[in-house]
């Protein structure tokens, strides 16, 4: 099994900086890339990746992407003096020029590709490069946006040519449009480009009007390009997990890359001053834990903008905690991090009980003391209904409950929301949905190879979750299961973004398949592959529809689905 995270990071690229006089310039210092070097080491980071040395991308490599026209103007400002470079710099817009720029744009590229190299040949699972300059505001001919090349796309190129990569998955969370990326890939139908982006309607930089929401990509790439434009400031942590839930995730699971490449800016996030959004740094442990499902875990995370030095090291810190496969901390309205929710040592102690081991076990769960908990039960919808009663007991304040089969025995469920109970069976259900904390879908996977099950998940069964903020999941799951295994462990794998990963599995005995791939997901966090997109049946879809209309009164992170 490939393991482990790549950090691509190297001190020289602090060697260039803004010469002259110019505010809108000013905000792309040096100290980006240290400070969050710096935090990295302190929360001992640093020592848990693999470090990858940078390298110079050769000229071969620039010019997939670049014109060599381009490529010889920049290559000339590395003997140009100040008012040589400032005249070059004004040729193009928002960008800077320094005798070293050409250096640091060819180490930034360079590490890019190492990133890539390390996470194709599986040396690693997933990564880092904390790099400058960055380069999704980069275009052919064009510096633009303190980008020099275009770091990830030359990235797609390479690992398209390299690696023999068909579908490549392009997520942009950066808070300014990657216009450069978007037209590069504009007509390619092999990269789908995701971006969301303060807009304003239009009144924000770039000013693109092909940064609406109606640019989907031209030619063969039409439907492969999906842009996100926020038209207020003050987006928040339950505006970005509510995009990837409903808009990106559907999509990419569609699309079933090959590897995913993250233009990650982390402008996007509280207190930078260009995006004067609100994400907390904890946002980003939420965003990369999902794309950690797709493409078999190949992500690779290649820096952008990030202005706010504090809140850039901390999102950068989140990040690189959540690829090392650390617990998703919850998400919380402050900008405090917590650190410590669980002891180091307990992380990855799983127990496996008998339904008479249940009772101690669940007391560790609610203490924190251990993160997960998996229970073998003759009866498993009965041992959650035991469960249930006994974690209120001993002081959860809101636990979801998810039956997953025909049920014989459902926990009781209070009105108070103290409990919610969520029900998926193959079957025509007898029961109605009563209350906004109960509800029932029908979701039936067939036996042919092919998912459709994450349609359910990131529409219903996630937006729920996340509105409903439970301090604990109970999973039960009958033999008489209507999903799949793979659709089980993906459902708990993301579960784990939620409750600070405390879920107590119980399964019924025989069900050797799920206790097997629930133990991969819980203890090890295996990477996952999931078939070729299937759609869902019509009859499920017509019940998820239902249970929406229902349920999206009470729950706002379902609201968005109103239209
Ligand atoms: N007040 C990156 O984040 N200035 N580039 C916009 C709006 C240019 C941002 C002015 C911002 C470029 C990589
Ligand atoms: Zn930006």
């Amino acid at each position: 099994m490939v393991s482990g995270t790549a950090l691509v990071y190297d001190e020289e690229m602090m060697n260039y900086r803004l010469l002259w006089d110019d505010p809108e310039c000013a905000i792309e210092v040096p100290e980006r890339l240290s400070s969050s070097y710096k935090r990295l080491q302190d929360y001992d980071l640093v020592n848990r990746c693999v470090l990858l040395p940078v390298r110079e991308a050769t000229e071969e490599e620039i010019t997939l992407v670049h014109s060599p026209e381009y490529l010889d103007v920049v290559k000339s400002t590395q003997t140009m003096d100040i008012d040589e470079l400032k005249k070059t710099s004004k040729k193009y817009t928002a960008a800077y020029f320094h005798q070293n720029s050409y250096r640091c744009a060819k180490l930034s590229l360079g590490g890019t590709l190492q990133l890539v190299d390390a996470v194709m040949s599986g040396d690693a699972q997933n990564g880092m490069a904390l790099i400058r300059p960055p380069g999704h505001h980069s275009q052919r001919s064009e510096s633009n946006g303190f980008c020099v090349f275009n770091n990830v796309a030359v990235a797609a190129e390479y690992a398209k040519i390299k690696y023999k990569v068909q579908r490549i998955l392009i997520v942009d969370w950066d808070v300014h449009h990657g216009q450069g990326i978007q037209y590069i890939f504009e007509d390619d139908p092999s990269v789908l480009y995701f971006s969301w982006h303060r807009y304003e309607h239009g009144s924000f930089w770039p000013n693109l009007s092909e940064s609406d929401y109606d640019f989907i990509g031209k030619g063969r790439g039409t439907g492969f390009n999906v842009n996100l434009p926020w038209n207020q400031i003050g987006m928040g942590n339950a505006d970005y997990i509510a995009a990837f839930l409903h808009v990106l995730l559907p999509v990419a699971f569609e699309f079933n890359p090959e590897l995913v490449l993250v233009s990650a800016g982390y402008d996007s996030g509280i207190g930078d001053p260009e995006g004067r959004m609100c994400a907390t740094p904890e946002c980003f442990s939420h965003l990369t834990h999902m794309l950690m499902h797709l493409a078999g875990g190949k992500l690779c995370m290649i820096l952008e903008g990030g202005y706010h030095l504090r809140s850039l090291s901390e999102s950068v810190s989140m990040t690189v905690r959540t690829l090392l496969g650390d617990p998703v901390p919850r998400l919380s309205g402050n900008m405090t991090p917590c650190y410590s929710v669980f002891n180091q040592d307990l992380l990855n102690e799983n127990l496996l009980n008998s339904v008479g081991k249940m009772l101690p076990a669940l007391e560790k769960l609610v203490n924190r003391k251990t993160r997960n908990c998996i229970t073998l039960s003759p009866n498993a919808s009965l041992s959650a209904a035991v469960a249930v009663q006994q974690v209120l007991r001993l002081g959860s304040e809101r636990v979801l409950c998810i039956l997953i089969g025909d049920v014989d025995m459902k926990p009781e469920i209070t009105n108070d929301g103290k409990t919610m109970c969520l029900t998926i069976s193959g079957d025509k259900m007898l029961e109605k949905t009563i209350s906004q904390f109960q509800t029932f879908i029908k979701w039936k996977e067939g036996p042919h190879e092919g998912n459709s099950f994450f349609y359910a998940l990131f529409r219903f069964l996630l937006p729920l979750a996340y509105s409903y903020q439970p301090d604990l999941i109970t999973l039960a799951i009958e033999s008489s299961r209507s999903i799949g295994t793979k659709d089980i462990a993906l459902l708990t794998s993301l579960l784990q973004g939620l409750a600070d990963g405390a879920i107590l599995a119980i399964v019924t005995e025989a069900d050797k398949d799920v206790i097997e791939a629930l133990s991969n997901v819980l203890v090890s966090c295996a990477s996952m592959f999931f078939g070729p997109y299937k759609p869902p049946a019509k009859e499920c879809i017509q019940s998820l529809t239902q249970e929406l209309t229902v349920m999206q009164t009470y729950w706002s992170m379902l609201q968005c689905l109103a239209n």
